[in-house]
C-alpha cells in the first residue's frame, strides 16, 4: 500500500504535506502509512486569502435526490463560481437485490445503491458534510475522483458511528466522475462492493458541447449506477442472511476474491430500472445518460438506439464519440452518452454483456412516448408462412 502511494503523490513526503496531519492518525490508524518514522509532523497550512475569497462566493444548496433522477441544476451558469453544499448521509441498510429476496447489508450514501448524483459546474466548489448516522456499525469516507489530494478526501473524511465531517473540494475538471469510500485495506473492496458509490457531474460553465463544438442541451438525464454484488451461499447453494451489517465480511471477502459475482445490477436491485422504475422520455427529446462502475468494466448498449454523443472516458473536455453501438466504462469510472429518441416503445438499456443484462440482472428500461416513424423502420410484411420466391 505504501508504495501504492508513493507511486501516486511522488513521495511519501509530498503526500503526507499533501494530506496534512489529519489524515496522517487515519491513514496511521488504517496501517496505510506509519506515522512513527522519525518525521516531523506537518503543519496545517491554509491559504486565508483564498479561504476569505471563497467565504464571500454565494452558497447553494442542492437537494440531493434518489438516482436516477439528478438533483435540480442549470446547464449554463455565469463565471461566478459558487459554493455546492450537500449532505450525505451514509446508511446501513438491509436491502433486497432481486426479485428472489436476496439480501445485502448495504453500505450506502443516503440510503441508495448508487448514491446520489451530485452536479457542480467547472469552478465550483463542493462543501460536503459527511454524516455516519448513529444506528450504523462502521468507520466510513468518501474518495471523490473529481477532487484533487488527500486520497481523493479519502484521508480527511473517515467518519465514525455518531459522527459528522465537512469538507470542500473544487470542481477543476468538467465531466462525470466516481465517488466511493474508500475505508482502507479490505474495507475498501468490502465497503463498495456492498453498494458505497455515487457520481458527481461536472458540467463546463457554458454548458455540454457536441463533436462540432456545438451547444449540445438535455431535456432529460438520468444517472445509471452499476453495481456487482458477491453474496455468500450456504453448503445448499442459497443465499445466506445475516443478522448484522458486516456479518458476511469473511464470506463475501472470499466469495470476491473469485471475481465472479453473483448479480450484476442497475441501482441496487434487480429490476430496480425496469416496470415501474422505468425511466421515460418522449420522441424528440434529448436524454442524457450517465453510467458509473465503481469497480467493474461495463459496456452499456440502447437496444434500438444509439449513442449520439458518447462522452465514454468521462471527461467533457474532450470530444464526444458520435454513433456508437456500444460503449465502454472502465471500472472505477463514469461515462456520459446524450441520445435524442427518434421512436416510441420500450427501449431496453442493457450491459450488452447479455450474461450480466439477462442472467445477473443489469438491464433497464426507457419508456419512450411518441409517433412511430415509417421511414426509419417498419414491417413491411407480417410473420407467416414461408413463401417460394
Ligand atoms: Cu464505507
Amino acid at each position: 500500500m505504501t508504495a501504492i502511494l508513493n507511486k501516486a503523490f511522488g513521495s511519501r513526503r509530498g503526500f503526507l504535506k499533501t494530506t496534512g496531519l489529519a489524515s496522517l492518525a487515519t491513514l496511521a490508524s488504517a496501517g496505510a502509512v506509519k506515522a512513527s518514522e522519525g518525521e516531523a509532523a506537518p503543519e496545517m497550512t491554509v491559504n486565508t486569502v483564498t479561504a476569505a475569497e471563497i467565504a464571500k462566493l454565494p452558497r447553494v444548496k442542492q437537494k440531493l435526490v434518489e438516482p436516477p433522477f439528478l438533483p435540480e441544476h442549470e446547464q449554463v451558469v455565469d463565471a461566478q463560481s459558487r459554493v455546492i453544499e450537500v449532505t450525505l448521509p451514509i446508511i446501513e441498510k438491509k436491502m433486497q437485490i432481486d426479485g428472489e429476496g436476496t439480501e445485502i447489508w448495504a453500505l450506502t450514501f443516503g440510503g441508495s445503491v448508487p448514491g446520489p448524483m451530485i452536479v457542480a459546474h467547472e469552478g465550483d466548489y463542493v462543501e460536503v458534510t459527511l454524516q455516519n448516522l448513529p444506528s450504523n456499525v462502521m468507520e466510513h469516507n468518501i474518495d471523490f475522483h473529481s477532487a484533487t489530494g488527500a486520497l481523493g478526501g479519502g484521508a480527511i473524511t473517515k467518519v465514525m458511528p455518531g459522527e459528522q465531517v465537512v469538507m470542500r473540494w473544487k470542481a477543476t475538471k468538467p465531466g462525470v466522475f466516481v465517488y466511493h469510500c474508500a475505508p482502507g485495506d479490505v474495507m475498501i473492496p468490502y465497503h463498495v462492493l456492498h453498494g458505497m458509490s455515487g457520481a458527481v457531474m461536472v458540467l463546463p460553465r457554458n454548458g455540454l458541447k457536441d463533436a462540432h463544438g456545438k451547444p449540445y442541451r438535455y431535456d432529460r438525464a438520468y444517472f445509471i449506477g452499476e453495481q456487482d454484488y458477491y453474496i455468500p451461499r450456504d453448503e445448499n447453494g442459497t443465499y445466506k442472511t445475516y443478522e448484522n451489517a458486516g456479518d458476511d465480511m469473511a464470506d463475501s471477502l472470499d466469495v470476491m476474491r473469485t471475481l465472479i459475482p453473483t448479480h450484476e445490477v442497475f441501482n441496487g436491485k434487480v429490476g430496480a430500472l425496469t416496470g415501474e422504475g422505468a425511466m421515460k422520455a418522449k420522441v424528440g427529446e434529448t436524454v442524457l445518460f450517465i453510467h458509473a462502475q465503481a469497480t467493474r468494466d461495463t459496456r452499456p448498449h440502447l437496444i434500438g438506439g444509439h449513442g449520439d454523443q458518447v462522452w465514454e472516458a468521462g471527461s467533457f473536455n474532450d470530444k464526444p464519440d458520435t454513433n456508437l453501438e456500444t460503449w465502454l466504462i472502465r471500472g472505477g469510472s463514469a461515462g456520459a452518452m446524450g441520445y435524442t429518441f427518434q421512436q416510441p416503445g420500450i427501449y431496453a438499456y442493457v450491459n450488452h454483456n447479455l450474461i450480466e443484462a439477462v442472467l445477473l440482472g443489469a438491464t433497464a428500461h426507457v419508456v419512450v412516448e411518441g409517433d412511430w416513424n415509417d421511414d426509419l423502420m417498419t414491417q413491411v410484411q407480417k410473420p407467416g408462412p414461408i413463401q417460394a420466391t
